[in-house]
């Protein structure tokens, strides 16, 4: 049984996309970050930092105590390595799907989450940061574009570099792109879209949370961080 410490936002739902893929038996443990339970000091000793997702899996493969993880990438690849789904044996394979898991993780989501910071929610709308992250948007599709070229998924068959993605890609008019410039990203997407698990992690997610993560009242609690001790 994994724990699933999450909330209704694109980190979140790669988790809920790979255990609706897997049926690993889940239960979903709401953060509601508008609200601040991302601080909560039970939640901060499996997630220092104060970030959903994180899991704790009771039952892990040595037998022994539970074993939490924070990081999206991190969980993905655990949950792969657990269940041996995913993720291919072969060595090349797997590199493959690492290296574009670690190209969500340091590229397109910290990029991305800057676009709607700059783009969506900062009170002043400043050109130069907008151009910015809009045009490293641009950038970052074309890649996955050029990438998902002759492949059904980002590295053939279907992998956690998908899952790592494709949330991430969702919001794609707010983040100023045209989804008709990157055709190769447009189909993947039909695809993914059409997978029963992506339609069950998303409806999780509506059950969990009708409104939008960042309101009026959660911008001083999202965006008023500074050290914590
Ligand atoms: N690199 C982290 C990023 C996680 C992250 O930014 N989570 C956001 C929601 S998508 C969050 O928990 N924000 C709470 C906060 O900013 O305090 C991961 O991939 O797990």
């Amino acid at each position: 049984m994994i724990d699933l410490y999450y909330w209704t936002t694109p980190n979140g739902h790669k988790i809920t996309i790979f255990l609706e893929e897997t049926g690993l038996p889940y239960t979903i443990v709401p953060v509601n970050i508008s609200q601040g339970d991302q601080f909560g000091e039970s939640f901060l000793r499996i997630s220092p930092n104060n970030r959903i997702p994180a899991i704790v899996d009771r039952q892990p493969d040595d037998g022994g105590e539970p074993v939490s993880v924070f990081e999206s990438g991190a969980i993905l690849l655990y949950l792969a390595d657990k269940t041996g789904q995913f993720i291919p044996a072969d060595l090349r394979g797997r590199v493959q799907v690492l290296e574009w898991l670690m190209w969500q993780m340091g590229g397109l989501g910290p990029m991305l989450g800057q676009n709607h910071h700059f783009k969506t929610y900062a009170p002043e709308k400043l050109p130069y940061a907008i151009d910015r992250y809009v045009n490293e948007t641009a950038r970052l599709y074309g890649i996955l574009n050029e990438q998902l070229e002759g492949k059904d998924y980002i590295c053939g068959d279907y992998s956690i570099a998908d899952m790592a993605c494709y949330p991430w890609v969702v919001p794609h008019e707010r983040q100023g792109q045209n989804i008709d410039e990157f055709p190769e990203i447009k189909r993947w997407m039909q695809a993914m879209e059409a997978r029963p698990a992506v339609q069950r992690a998303y409806a999780r997610a509506k059950e969990i949370n009708t409104e939008t993560t960042v309101n009026e009242k959660s911008r001083a609690v999202l965006f008023g961080q500074g050290r914590r001790r």
